[in-house]
């Protein structure tokens, strides 16, 4: 194989010419933007898709275009490492440079990617890529496609997958097919395996009912829970909505992130009965929250703290019963509501570890543990079992009934990533043997009152943090001055951290009321706009929670 450098130079010129001059980076979701202005962004990440790949031996990269729950005019990338992770830190900064370079500059900056990081040309290399249903996908997959044709790598197109499938895809491919058949078919079929044979007919127990309301985002998720119907038997009903047919756009007033910041259930929702158990994914399908209306009609939420401590609670019973001894853990972030985390520390004694934000965080401190859990509280995550755990497991299932159940349940979890169609088969798992509806769910624990806010300043980067983002270290002072208005709160707690997806600074506080929430959320506030350079008319106290 001959490969010659210009080739990129000229597919670049000619089919994707940068035409954005504003520099952008790769963050904790990738590159993400107005759809507009991302071929070039795309071709370039087909281009850097390969080169990992032959970096990596010849090991299947993957590439999943979607804006997860941005709104739909938007549009982003991200690169699936070979074991599923979140692509590696210092080929972030890779990939940032690559982006930025001026069409000119392009082929020069290939090279030295590929001197600098001794990469062998000729080699082989494998991409899969995906994409999520929004309009603008097709044409951005066809780019990802042409970066790899550039290079003459292998690329294989999956068409419309949620993200966590493509993070499936590409683990099951490098594991030589042990983790699974890199198959759409092969994606279901496993997930729907072991659902069925941990339900073994059981369908309907104590106070638990086999309904539920999917709410699809108009997104992937909903298009890949009608897929599961079709292939699943009675084993749960699911009346999927906001499907992505017709006028619904992607994430407009629905999916995982409207309900859980808008704390409210999403549109074209059909009369809800008291306690009717609801889902709702964000558009790429690796969020999930549950939420339902109580018997006066309010609503009430259970994110993805609750869904951590559910399974984590669960999970350790399991390892008891069997007698092995196995580590469990459960990661969490600051956002975790603090009575979510004395629960499951003192009533359910498992050990909690507090994490920086971001999924990638969050599944390395994870992988620490034989069975680790981890949640944030918006509904991103999942369980990962070390290969120790596997093996103890295995053995155990010879003679143990629930490390059969064990055994199942590391198939129908989607260690790669946060799956939300995954946990949703395991939340309704675990409800079911439990005898369990949402009113029983949620009285395990009060939450307490919290509120975020979002603070405009002249740089967010401005702001410092340390200890898992729960200690601001700069501005100099400002931490003082925290602890200060938080010493006046009953359960009072606050942190302030930059955003890593938008121009803010956001402010996260809970007390034991409503009130002092609201009142401790402003005051933090206040102190964020005064000493770390706000900008724009100051603060007005915040009149209800759940801004
Ligand atoms: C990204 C992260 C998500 C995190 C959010 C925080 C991944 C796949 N996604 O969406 O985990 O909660 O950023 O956003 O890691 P923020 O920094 O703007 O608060
Ligand atoms: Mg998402």
């Amino acid at each position: 194989m001959s490969i010659n450098l210009r080739t990129v130079y000229a597919f670049a010129r000619e089919m994707y010419p940068k035409i954005n001059a504003e520099h952008i980076q790769y963050g904790t979701a990738g590159f993400r933007g107005k759809a507009e202005f991302l071929d070039s962004v795309m071709f370039r990440m087909g281009v850097l898709a390969t080169l990992r790949s032959r970096y990596r031996e010849g090991a299947v990269i993957g590439v999943m275009i979607t804006a997860s729950h941005n709104p739909e005019p938007d549009n982003g990338v991200k690169l699936i490492d070979p074991k599923g992770e979140m692509l590696e830190p210092s080929w972030e900064t890779i990939a940032t440079d690559l982006v930025n370079v001026t069409d000119q500059d392009l082929e020069q900056m290939v090279a030295t990617i590929i001197k600098d990081n001794k990469i062998d040309i000729n080699s082989s290399s494998y991409v899969y890529v995906g994409m999520d249903n929004r309009y603008h996908s097709p044409r951005l997959l066809k780019a990802v496609a042409d970066g790899v044709i550039a290079l003459k790598g292998n690329v294989r197109e999956y068409g419309i997958v949620t993200t966590p499938m493509m993070h499936y895809f590409v683990v099951a491919a490098n594991t030589k097919e042990a983790y699974g058949k890199p198959t759409e078919e092969g994606y279901y079929e496993k997930l729907i395996t072991a659902f069925e044979k941990i339900r073994n007919g059981q369908l309907e127990t104590g106070n638990y009912r086999n309904n539920l309301i999917f709410d699809g985002a108009n997104g992937v998720g909903a298009r890949k829970m009608l897929q599961f119907i079709k292939r699943m038997s009675n084993s749960l009903n699911v009346n999927v909505i906001n499907q992505g047919i017709g006028s619904g756009k992607i994430n407009d007033e629905c999916g995982a992130d409207h309900v859980k910041v808008k704390q409210r259930p999403p549109i074209s929702m059909p009369d809800l009965e008291p306690y009717s158990r609801c889902v709702s994914v964000d558009g790429d399908a690796d969020r999930i929250v549950y939420f339902f209306n109580n018997d006066s009609g309010q609503f009430r939420l259970l994110d993805g703290d609750r869904i951590a401590t559910l399974i984590a609670g669960y999970l350790m019973e399991l390892i008891k019963s069997c007698n092995i001894n196995l580590r469990l853990g459960l990661v969490q972030t600051a956002y975790a509501n603090g009575a979510s985390t004395d629960y499951i520390v003192n009533k359910l004694k498992v050990p909690v570890s507090c994490v920086a934000t971001g999924v990638k965080h969050l599944h390395h401190k994870a992988l620490e543990y034989d069975v680790g859990v981890y949640f944030e509280a918006n509904g991103h995550g999942t369980v990962v079992f070390s290969d120790h755990a596997k093996l103890i497991i295995k053995e155990s299932a010879q003679i143990n009934q629930n490390a059969k159940t064990l055994l199942l349940i590391i198939d129908l979890i989607n260690e790669t990533v946060g799956d939300a169609i995954s946990d949703m088969l395991l939340v309704e798992v675990i409800l079911s043997h439990k005898g369990w509806d949402v009113k029983d769910w949620i009285s395990t624990y009060e939450d307490l009152p919290n509120q975020q806010l979002k603070i405009k300043v002249q740089d967010r980067n401005v702001i410092e943090t340390t200890d898992a983002e729960r200690v601001c270290v700069r501005p100099k002072g400002l931490q003082d001055e925290i602890n200060k208005v938080v010493s006046n709160y009953k359960c009072g707690r606050a942190f302030v951290r930059p955003s890593g997806t938008e121009d803010v600074v956001r402010v996260y506080a809970e007390a034991s009321t409503e009130d002092d929430t609201l009142q401790l959320a402003y005051e933090i506030g206040l102190l964020v706009q005064r000493m770390a350079g706000g900008v724009g008319p100051e603060l007005t106290k915040p009149s209800n929670a759940h801004l």
